[in-house]
């Protein structure tokens, strides 16, 4: 089995939360796959650097401006928020919610992309260099788009954010955190019987725990054959950072033996774990 491509999205994702008149609160944080290399609360001024790595290859000075950015930008939007609601027919709690980011893609290309979400559904976003609304948006969003477009320095330093900073960010990650993000943990598998399903009928569980990073395949198979009832879990974290999942298989009682359960991962390279179903897993 190919190893699985390595790709390290980069979300930064905000929450705002205008529950009346008076209160207020914006969250900001920010993802790198699957690490968390950034926050930024409400009640703090700094960004918060949660891994040794989160510098990356920026300077102080770098950071400070970057900063500085994000605070008036904070500032500004809450501000802008209050405004437009005074003009619009809308009526608190108001949820807004923007996220923004960028992927290194082979041949040195990058893609990045932003937008928000008013009430939890998209509303805009940014493209090329101007702002444009989702489809179905509603109506009251075309009067912010015009706003939005008449800031020229709000463009371009959005504009400089995605297709600048965030590349450049990210390449910066890629090195200094390279150990934690290259990161493999073999995962460790065993089966067990589940509940009946009915009369005469077993559920075969294959439990895989223990692996890191998240992306996984695991099957029940008969001889070469994947079992089409096979149903996959969500994939849940364990403590220590690493995952778990389980998948089932609903079968009669006569037909599991000699059924197999086969995960792949890329901590296993090609060693897929194979388990044979025995019958002496029922519980
Ligand atoms: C940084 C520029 O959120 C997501 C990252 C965006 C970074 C933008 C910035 O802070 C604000 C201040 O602009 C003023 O100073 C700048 C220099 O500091 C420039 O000189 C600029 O020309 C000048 O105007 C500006 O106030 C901006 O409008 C802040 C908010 C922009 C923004 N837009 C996207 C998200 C909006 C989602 C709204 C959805 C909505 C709204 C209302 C009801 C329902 C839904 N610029």
């Amino acid at each position: 089995s190919p190893a699985p491509h390595l790709s390290f999205p980069f979300r930064g994702l905000q929450i705002s939360s205008f529950a009346n008149r008076s209160w207020t609160r914006t969250d900001g944080l920010a993802w790198l796959g699957e690490l968390q290399p950034y926050t930024l609360r409400n009640e703090s001024n700094t960004i918060g650097f949660l891994k040794p790595w989160s510098r990356g290859t920026f300077s102080d000075q770098q950071w400070e401006q970057l900063q500085h950015t994000f605070l008036v930008y904070r500032s500004s939007f809450t501000r802008d928020i209050w405004e437009f609601v005074k003009m619009l027919p809308s009526d608190y709690p108001l949820e807004i919610q923007v996220s923004g980011g960028c992927e290194l893609l082979p041949r040195n290309i990058s893609e990045s992309f932003l937008r928000a979400a008013f009430q939890g559904k998209d509303v805009l976003s940014f493209q090329g260099m101007s702002w444009v609304s989702a489809p179905d948006a509603p109506p009251l969003i075309e009067e912010v788009i015009k706003v939005l477009n008449q800031d020229q320095g709000t463009k371009e330093t959005v504009h400089w954010l995605l297709h600048d900073i965030c590349p450049e960010l990210v390449r910066g990650l890629l090195q200094t955190g390279k150990s934690e993000l290259e990161k493999q943990v073999k995962p460790e598998a065993w089966l067990s019987s589940g509940p009946s399903p009915g009369p005469g009928r077993l559920l075969l569980v294959c439990h895989v725990s223990g692996f890191y990073p998240k992306p996984v395949r695991v099957m029940w198979m008969k001889g070469e054959q994947e079992e089409p009832g096979t149903r996959q879990g969500d994939v849940m974290p364990n403590v220590d950072s690493t995952w778990y999942l389980r998948v089932t298989l609903d079968v009669a009682a006569g037909e599991a033996a000699g059924l197999s359960c086969q995960v792949k991962h890329s901590s296993l390279g090609d060693q897929d774990i194979i388990l044979y179903w025995d019958g002496n897993h029922v519980s």
